[in-house]
């Protein structure tokens, strides 16, 4: 399946990355999604390959673009059979976040990405656009830690098993009332809290690389956004744990007060979740036989440069993640767009 696939699918996280990155710090976070999705739906239909979206920009009334159940690649089309060969006409499931962290580009702050991940049909998670708790760490600590415990547990397991005192340890939260606890918790355990506003995505994938001095990401985000996240954890080794929220007393947001835990729970169970409850780990958010996974900085981040524009062209910073090689791999991309004797590289 990867072979070519992921070289192209940098493009496609490039694209969208150039096209948003555009957009940044114009307080517009609606037009920097927006173009990030039309470039990224634009570079993959240029794909030979047959592809479904899972998790993306909505239900298919309420998205025009990247909906769940679209199907993208030149392969999709009826007369595929006479120009796609057997391998191309295999049936993936792709799941997209063209521009992570929408408001960190409409305020020109650091950490939004343009990022997907792809297994063969079945190998993902179809998410549903609930809140999920996370809990990622680096690769020592995986099966260690435990989402159902508390943090002042998995803090002391995690200082455990990566020989560090837990005053060292830095934990990712995101900035919200609803975390309001679990970060005094994590003060008072010893350890330092990082609050990011948003892309709580990047945060937990900085978990399985050392040196990046993020141990930890708690706390509640986004459902969809975790499966992408447990997609390059699972090909890193890292730990990753989601848990669907469906409590609105959970999330105590002026939204969620109109929400009923109830009818929550009956909308799971349509969706085929008969145990809401249910503690999903990297594995099984991710569970195709090959995964990959690709994003392109927008803004700066801790893993990748942001987009870079320059006299006559542009550069990014791409990272690609293949189960099947078993490589993480960055790409520095220079993209041309003037005469080469009209260019500034840098
Ligand atoms: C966002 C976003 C995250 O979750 O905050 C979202 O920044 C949901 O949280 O990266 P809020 O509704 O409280 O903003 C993510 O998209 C992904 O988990």
């Amino acid at each position: 399946m990867e072979n070519t696939l992921g070289l192209e699918i940098i493009e496609v996280v490039e694209q969208a990355a150039i096209a948003s990155a555009r957009w940044m710090g114009k307080g517009e976070k609606n037009t920097a999604d927006q173009v990030a999705v039309e470039a990224m739906r634009e570079r993959m239909n240029k794909i030979y390959m047959r592809g479904r979206i899972v998790i993306g920009e909505g239900e298919r009334d309420e998205a025009p673009m990247l909906y769940i159940g679209e199907e993208v690649g030149i392969c999709t089309r009826e007369d595929a059979k006479t120009y796609c060969n057997p391998d191309e006409l295999i049936e993936i499931d792709i799941a997209v976040d063209p521009c992570e962290g929408t408001n960190l580009v409409a305020y020109g702050q650091n950490g939004s990405m343009a990022v997907l991940a792809i297994a063969e049909k079945g190998g993902l998670f179809a998410a549903p656009d609930f809140y999920m708790k996370k809990l990622a760490a680096p690769a020592p600590a995986r099966g260690h830690v435990d989402i159902t415990k508390s943090a002042t547990h998995n803090l002391k397991v995690l200082s455990e098993c990566l020989g560090r005192a837990i005053e060292e340890l830095v934990v990712v939260v995101m900035d919200r009332p609803r975390h309001k606890d679990l970060i005094t918790e994590i003060r008072q355990a010893g350890a330092r809290v990082r609050l990011i506003s948003d892309g709580d995505v990047s945060a937990a994938i900085c978990c399985a690389f050392a040196g990046t001095n993020i141990h930890a990401l708690m706390g509640i985000g986004a459902a969809p956004e975790g499966v992408i996240s447990a997609a390059a954890m699972r090909c890193l080794g890292g730990h990753f744990q989601g848990q669907l929220i469906y409590d609105p007393a959970e999330l105590n947001t002026p939204e969620s007060a109109n929400w009923s835990r109830e009818a929550n729970i009956a909308r799971l169970n349509e969706m085929g979740i008969q145990d809401p409850d249910k503690v999903y780990n990297a594995d099984e958010l991710a569970s195709g036989k090959t995964v990959l996974f690709a994003a392109c900085g927008i803004t700066p981040g801790t893993l990748m440069e942001g987009v870079r524009f320059f006299k006559g062209g542009a550069r990014t910073q791409s990272l690609v993640i293949s189960s099947q090689s078993r490589t993480a791999r960055f790409v520095d991309t220079i993209h041309m767009y003037d005469e080469p004797k009209n260019l500034q590289l840098r």
